[in-house]
């Protein structure tokens, strides 16, 4: 095992029980939650260690500073720790651990960056408890209004700003604007390189993609008393919808994902009131993406006349196409000689590639499966994801 390899797994095997659930194996850390919150002292430990003071933007992101914090110019790699329910270990978490590796290899190679050096933790990426991914960046860069983020709630109740302990900041422009570039390093999720001989690829583009929440209303009642016909059954038409979603996906060459239901009173023996399912859509082109909910919509609306049923949709997040800066993306292709791959995932990176240049590095995942505790990738392959990162780093801040 070589030096570098053994360091990330002493770094990883701090953080692995972390929020780690014991009958599935898979994480539940949700965002500001006590495991989250662990992670975070975890990582100003890690800042206070080497000597990198800590920036909070108000918002929940931390910030840890390797250079003076208010000279600007600044590179800015990092990720994200929270997870979706029982999600794998390496979503997020592999990028902040690779971060603060990335700077030890600098300094111990002797490199001293011209330029200030930040390692991220975006709060919210998932959006698994408030349900706006990327909420942390978004609110960051203005892409989310304060009021707004303040206001969304978990499934207990709690607000955001609840959570956070105070009204979210909202747009920092004067602290976003102190950072040149950003590179988020990241587990793949999907299995390009499985089959290829590099441990790292270079981001291309995010895919344009969405949630949309589908409330499909009917009359509740008795299952043992009300006839077939007389039903108003609003479970009929939300499984109606999630097998055109299926299909209409499939028609298009897109993703359509309804991994989410809620069912009022979700009783064995009552005919649902009301049931809401969270479509995810994602698709190469936002007019396919656009044609890909509407389809479904129609179908929906369509089937709902037949159950004399209601169904509302209502779109919850939005990400357009994201073509990261492909001036960047090509020099980091060259520095690592990496492949060149998009992604229908998103990122914290693909919110700030509309203010700065950003790159994404992946790291290569055996099977592709995220979103998944039987998420993974070798210890070698998360180590050669540190040395591509240092590269970066010092190619970038000289
Ligand atoms: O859902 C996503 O694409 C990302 O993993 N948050
Ligand atoms: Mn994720
Ligand atoms: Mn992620």
């Amino acid at each position: 095992m070589s030096d570098l390899t053994a360091r990330f797994r002493k770094l990883w095997d701090e953080i692995a029980p972390i929020g780690r659930d014991a009958g599935s194996g898979g994480y539940l850390r949700y965002a500001l939650t006590e495991p989250e919150l662990l992670l975070r002292g975890w990582f100003r430990d890690q800042a206070e260690q080497r000597g990198m003071p800590i920036i909070e933007d108000g918002n929940g992101n931390l910030f840890a500073w390797w250079g003076d914090p208010d000279a600007g110019d600044a590179v800015l790699t990092g990720s994200h720790f929270d997870s979706v329910p029982h999600g794998g270990a390496y979503d997020g978490p592999l990028g902040i651990v690779s971060a603060f590796l990335a700077v030890d290899e600098l300094r111990e190679s002797g490199v001293t960056p011209a330029r200030p050096l930040a390692v991220g933790a975006f709060v919210e990426e998932e959006g698994a408890r408030f349900g706006v991914p990327c909420l942390g960046s978004r609110l960051l860069t203005g892409a989310l209004p304060a009021e707004r983020a303040a206001v969304l709630r978990d499934a207990d109740g709690v607000s955001f700003a609840e959570a956070l302990g105070h009204a979210p900041a909202g747009a920092r422009p004067e602290l976003w604007g102190r950072f040149r570039s950003f590179v988020e390093l990241h587990v793949e999720q999907g299995r390009a390189l499985a089959d290829t001989v590099a441990p790292v690829a270079v981001a291309s583009a995010i895919w344009p993609h969405g949630r949309w929440r589908f409330d499909f209303r009917g009359e509740g009642n008795h299952a043992g008393t009300t006839r077939m016909a007389d039903r108003r059954d609003p479970m009929l038409t939300y499984a109606f919808t999630v097998l055109a979603a299926n299909k209409e996906a499939r028609l298009r060459g897109a993703y359509a994902t309804v991994g989410r239901v809620s069912v009022e009173p979700n009783a064995t023996n009552a005919i649902p009131s009301r049931v809401t399912g969270w479509l995810d859509a994602r698709a190469a082109e936002p007019e396919i993406l656009t044609g890909l909910v509407e389809a479904v919509h129609d179908k929906a609306v369509e089937r709902a006349r037949r159950d004399g049923t209601a169904v509302t949709l209502t779109e919850e997040s939005a990400t357009p196409l994201v073509a990261f800066d492909g001036g960047l993306a090509d020099r980091l292709a060259a520095l690592l000689d990496a492949p060149v791959l998009p992604t229908g995932a998103g990122h914290d990176a693909g919110v700030l590639a509309g203010h700065l240049p950003t790159a994404m590095l992946f790291v290569r995942n055996p099977t592709g499966v995220s979103h998944s505790p039987a998420e993974s990738a070798t210890d070698a392959d998360c180590a050669a994801g540190v040395a591509a990162l240092a590269r970066v780093l010092a190619e970038l801040t000289c």
